[in-house]
């Protein structure tokens, strides 16, 4: 998976302030728990990177961030470093928790981020423990919102699909070998097996190659190099 080229994953970024939530949705969205969880403010420094499959977008990559909030010298350094963020994400989430009701930082943050042209999609967190009237935070922003709880996974699958919905249309087109070939042409794929491949199974981009040829309405056919010979003879 850590094959797939930078430019052909989604990176979306978290915002937000501290203890918010971030690395808790992070878990939520992929079901795994890499991102670093603690109830200690500011327990996230650099931004942590993690590459996923996200159905049915495809290859994306989460970004976690600091605490946007952060305060004293370490705190400008991760200002500092999730602004460097910014400039590489594609989507964002901007979450927010239920006792919040100042949005002026988020308001900043969030001028950043249209001044990059980049998609937000806000989200309030933690709605198990308040339920949240969305009024009030929607007329103060002009981007999608939805609320969720990380914790108990409510609304989790809903902002998958947000996710998908507001991809920049790029990421839509963005094709491996689409572009190269003609409708109903016939495209030998040569993939070799060879120590390097893992066991059993196809790496990613080649699988992605054979899709795209199939969205493309045109013909594919699988060998290996070694075999490559015997297929051109049978054409
Ligand atoms: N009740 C509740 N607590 C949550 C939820 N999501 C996160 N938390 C808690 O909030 C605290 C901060 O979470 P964390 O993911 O580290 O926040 P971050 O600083 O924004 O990355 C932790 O104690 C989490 O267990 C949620 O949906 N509901
Ligand atoms: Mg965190």
């Amino acid at each position: 998976m850590n094959d797939t080229p930078r430019a052909n994953r989604l990176h979306i970024g978290l915002f937000g302030r501290r203890n918010t939530g971030k690395s808790s949705m992070i878990n939520a969205i992929t079901g795994q728990e890499t991102a670093l969880v603690s109830e200690h403010p500011g327990t996230t420094t650099d931004p942590v990177y993690k590459a996923m499959e996200l159905l049915p977008i495809g290859p994306v990559v989460f970004i976690d961030t600091a605490g946007l909030d952060d305060i004293g010298d370490l705190g400008k350094l991760r200002i500092k470093k999730t602004l460097e963020v910014m400039d590489k994400t594609d989507l964002a989430l901007m979450i927010f928790s239920p006792g919040n009701t100042d949005f002026t930082l988020e308001q900043s943050w969030c001028q950043e981020l249209t001044a990059r042209k980049t998609p937000i999609i806000g989200v309030v967190n933690k709605i198990d423990e308040e339920d949240v009237d969305m009024g009030d935070i929607e007329k103060e922003f002009d981007f999608p919102f939805i609320k969720v709880s990380a914790k108990a996974r409510t609304n989790i699958g809903k902002l998958k699909e947000m996710i998908h919905l507001n991809a920049p249309m790029d990421f839509e087109l963005s094709t491996l070998v689409g572009d190269v070939i003609n409708p109903k042409s016939l495209v030998v794929l040569v993939t070799p097996q060879d120590i390097q491949a893992p066991k059993n199974r196809l790496i990613l981009p080649q699988v992605q190659s054979i899709r795209d040829i199939l969205d493309h309405n045109s013909l594919a056919l699988v060998t290996k190099d070694t075999e490559l010979r015997d297929l051109l003879n049978c054409l």
